[in-house]
């Protein structure tokens, strides 16, 4: 089976930006479609994303010139003709590209063939994706992940007084469905807190909640863990049903010039900072912080790691999905746990690489979305066929998040969990 056409279009995300869709039609009439994520807080060492920078449409972030790349660079010199085939793709993609972070093709561009690919790929095959997946890169048995739910939005996600970026729902079910189920009554639960007690129920980037605090002489965060306390002892699955983490996302309060975070009105060195999480974490009972020191701050994360053991400290901007910066953190011992998201590294296979790295080296690894999202639901696939673990992807609520749930409630189905 061949590729016959490849087609490129600018769609719009979640957030109302533009980014890229790739279309490809097989000889059997077959026609697959894979579309990218962008993110808001995104780290310095991410793959470039190509955007127009014409102001007069779009804000400037237009993605034409990288639609333009798919169909008249890509197409011809990898695609068309050919048998979709990953491993081999990606590679002539990278060598097409011939810099070390896309910014030559985009890895909007590229990514969006990537995926497009793979999914042409399996459908050939006759297989479902995470399937194909698992068994192209010989993972251990395919398994649905543990689920991070962002319940309120902050930081560069929302507009509000919450420098923290994500407060994430972790229910303890090991089941998917049941934990689903679980966040789902608790998420509703927490909107009726909101509501009764006039914190407001508007919604971020995420679908988590924006409460708004006028206690101006109690941290804000805190305030926000207060609040899931009491929402998880009122819920009908009880409190212990449920934990609590953190995506603190810390690089954007962080000013490397003075070397300090700035958090509500003070400048605070990493142990300072380091002390305001293990006060959250032994009143709230946190288990997991994402990127709580900054992306550059190689020795604040060696701190965490010593300060925080038994926590589960995730890099995210820190190691961008990249191989080489996950090598680096693990021999710096700066973080136990590793965010995946393909478009920080522009194709899929890069971003395989990056998870058998982490699970050679027993870190654990949590597959994510981005904040501007589509209803492309490949992490779903790519969470189970690399038995990631984990996997975070946003509330239970908004298309293009529950596009990613509603895939691993079929997936269960189909596997018969
Ligand atoms: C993160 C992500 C996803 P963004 O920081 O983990 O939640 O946010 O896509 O804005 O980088
Ligand atoms: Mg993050």
């Amino acid at each position: 089976m061949q590729i016959v056409n490849v087609d490129a279009f600018q769609i719009l995300d979640s957030r109302g930006n533009p980014t890229v869709e790739c279309r490809l039609t097989l000889s059997d009439g077959t026609m697959v479609a894979a579309s990218v994520p962008s993110g808001a807080s995104t780290g310095r060492h991410e793959a470039r994303e190509l955007r127009d920078h014409d102001a007069a449409v779009y804000g400037g972030k237009g993605v034409l010139i990288a639609v333009r790349h798919i169909k008249q660079v890509i197409a011809p010199a990898v695609l068309l003709g050919k048998s979709p085939d990953i491993i081999t793709m990606d590679k002539e993609l990278i060598a097409l590209d011939g810099t070390p972070n896309c910014a030559a093709l985009g890895a909007n561009a590229m990514l969006a063939v990537s995926i497009a690919v793979v999914r042409a790929q399996a459908w050939m095959e006759g297989v479902e994706l995470f399937e194909f997946i698992n068994s192209l890169w010989r993972f251990s048995a395919a398994t649905l992940p543990r689920c991070m739910f962002n319940v309120i939005n902050g930081g560069m996600h929302a507009e509000g007084d919450l420098v923290f970026q994500e407060f994430l729902a972790i229910p303890q079910q090991s089941d998917f469905a049941q934990s689903l189920a679980c966040v789902d009554d608790f998420y509703h639960k927490l909107q009726q807190v909101l509501h009764v007690d006039r914190f407001g129920t508007a919604i971020g980037d995420e679908g988590g909640f924006v409460p708004l605090f006028t206690d101006k002489g109690v941290l804000a965060e805190e305030q926000v863990f207060g609040l899931l306390q009491r929402t998880a002892e009122q819920f009908s699955w009880g409190a212990e049903s449920i934990s609590f983490g953190l995506d603190v996302a810390a690089t954007h309060f962080y000013s490397p010039e003075h070397d300090r975070y700035y958090l509500h009105g003070n400048q605070l060195t990493a142990a300072e900072l380091i002390k305001v999480y293990k006060d959250l974490v032994e009143r709230f009972g946190l288990i997991s912080i994402e990127d709580g020191l900054a992306e550059d701050d190689w020795q604040g994360w060696q701190l965490l790691m010593q300060e925080m053991k038994g926590l589960q400290l995730v890099g995210d901007d820190l190691l961008v999905t990249n191989t080489h910066r996950i090598e680096h953190g693990i021999a710096e011992q700066a973080m136990n746990a590793v965010l995946i998201k393909p478009n920080q590294i522009g194709t899929v296979s890069r971003t395989v690489d990056a998870i058998k790295v982490c699970q050679a080296n027993n870190l654990a690894t949590i597959i994510s979305h981005r904040s501007g999202e589509t209803n492309d639901d490949f992490i779903a696939d790519l969470a189970v066929g690399t038995a990631a673990g984990q996997i975070k992807t946003g509330a239970p609520v908004r298309g293009e998040r529950v596009a990613k749930y509603n895939r691993l409630l079929w997936i269960a189905e189909l596997l018969g969990f």
